[in-house]
C-alpha cells in the first residue's frame, strides 16, 4: 500500500543495520553499499542487544534515521526445540529495546524480520498475511514465534499509538553466504551442505537427514530477501506485516537430493525418525508483495551451489586462520 510516507528514499540517510554479522543483516550490508547511504553497524563487542541502557545510549548517540532490526537468536528446529528459553527472551528483549529506542530517538522509519514461523501449524496454503492467530502454532517453534509475533504487534502498536513508521516482514526460509554451518544450530539447507561435503570427503557411503524427508519447504535465498526488505523500507508503509517468498518449495528428502547432487555426493540417504519433522507444509502467499512490484530472483539450483560455494569458502578461510594462529 503506497501512502504519503512512500517512497522513503535512503539517499543521505544514517542506516543502522542491526544484526550486520548475521546471514540476513550483511546481505542487507552489501545491498545498501549500492544506496547513497551512511551504514551504521554495533557488534556485540559494542553493545548487547538485551541491554536496555546500552541500547537506548548507543542509539541516542548514533541518532540513525532508519533502522534494519535484522538482530535475532535464531536457529534450526532442534535448536528452537530445545533451547526454548533463550529464543523467547534474547528475542523479545531485543526487539523491545531496539523498538522502544527508536520511537525515544525519532527515527523516521524501522523494518522489523520475523519468519514464516508465526503462522499456525495448520494455516491454510499457501498462508497469506490473515492467517496470523488464527489457530495454534507448531510446537518445535512456537517460542521464536511468539517473540516474532510480539515484534509486529510492537510496530502495529507503536504506529497506532505515537504514529511511527514500524513495518514488518516475514521471509520463508532462507539460505545462502553468511549462513550458520553448526549441525546442532543449523537450519536444513547449511546443515545438508556440511553433511553431504563431509561425507563426500570421507567417502561414508551414508547421510543421516533428520525425521521423515516428508516436510515441504519453500527457500529464499538471502540476498533476494534483503532485496526485498529494503524495497519495503523503500516502498511500502503499514501497520500489517508482509511475506517474502520464492515460491521454490520441495520436500526434505527433494531437498537432500538437490543438496546431494550440487556437492558431488554419491551414496544414499538415511532418514532418522528420532529427529522431529516440524511444520507439515510451510508456504507463503505472496500475493501482496507481488502486487508492491517485487518478485524473487535466485531459483533453488542457483542458489544451492552460491550456498555451497560460499560454505567452501569459508572451509577455506577457517582453515588458513587456524594454520596461521597455530605459528603464533
Ligand atoms: O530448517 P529447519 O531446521 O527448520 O528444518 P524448520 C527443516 C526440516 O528439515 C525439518 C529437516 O523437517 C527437519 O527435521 N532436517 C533434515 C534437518 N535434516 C536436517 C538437519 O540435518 N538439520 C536440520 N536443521 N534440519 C525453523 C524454525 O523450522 O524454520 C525456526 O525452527 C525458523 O523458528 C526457521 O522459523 C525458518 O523449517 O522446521
Amino acid at each position: 500500500m503506497v501512502n504519503e510516507n512512500t517512497p522513503y528514499s535512503l539517499s543521505g540517510k544514517r542506516i543502522w543495520v542491526a544484526g550486520h554479522r548475521g546471514m540476513v543483516g550483511s546481505a542487507i550490508c552489501r545491498q545498501l553499499e549500492q544506496e547513497n547511504c551512511e551504514i551504521l553497524t554495533a557488534g556485540r563487542e559494542i553493545i548487547d542487544l538485551r541491554d536496555q541502557q546500552a541500547v537506548s545510549k548507543w542509539m541516542t548517540a548514533q541518532k540513525p534515521d532508519a533502522v534494519f532490526l535484522a538482530a535475532a537468536t535464531v536457529g534450526g528446529i532442534y535448536a528452537n526445540d530445545t533451547r526454548p528459553a533463550e529464543f523467547l527472551y534474547d528475542n523479545l528483549v531485543i526487539e523491545t529495546n531496539i523498538i522502544h529506542a527508536a520511537k525515544l530517538n525519532d527515527v523516521e522509519k524501522l523494518m522489523f524480520l520475523g519468519s514464516a514461523c508465526i503462522y499456525p501449524r495448520e494455516a491454510k496454503q499457501p498462508m497469506a498475511e490473515d492467517a496470523l492467530l488464527t489457530s495454534p502454532l507448531e510446537p518445535t517453534n512456537e517460542w521464536y514465534a511468539i517473540a516474532k509475533i510480539a515484534g509486529i504487534k510492537m510496530c502495529q502498536a507503536y504506529r497506532r499509538q505515537y504514529g511511527c513508521d514500524y513495518i514488518s516482514a516475514m521471509p520463508n526460509n532462507l539460505y545462502g553466504p553468511g549462513d550458520n554451518f553448526d549441525l546442532k544450530s543449523s537450519h536444513v539447507v547449511p546443515a545438508l551442505i556440511r553433511k553431504f561435503h563431509e561425507a563426500k570427503l570421507k567417502g561414508s557411503p551414508t547421510v543421516e537427514i533428520w525425521g521423515t524427508g516428508n516436510p515441504v519447504r519453500e527457500f529464499v535465498f538471502v540476498d533476494d530477501c534483503a532485496s526485498a526488505l529494503i524495497y519495503l523500507m523503500k516502498n511500502y508503509s503499514d501497520e500489517d506485516h508482509v511475506n517474502i517468498g520464492s515460491g521454490a518449495e520441495i520436500s526434505i528428502g527433494g531437498l537432500a537430493n538437490a543438496v546431494s547432487k550440487t556437492v558431488g555426493f554419491s551414496g544414499s540417504l538415511i532418514f532418522n525418525t528420532d529427529f522431529p519433522d516440524g511444520a507439515p507444509r510451510k508456504l507463503l502467499d505472496c500475493t501482496k508483495i507481488t502486487h508492491l512490484g517485487w518478485k524473487a530472483e535466485i531459483g533453488l539450483k542457483q542458489g544451492l551451489e552460491l550456498a555451497y560455494q560460499s560454505f567452501i569458502e569459508t572451509v577455506k578461510t577457517s582453515h588458513s586462520r587456524a594454520s596461521s594462529s597455530s605459528y603464533c
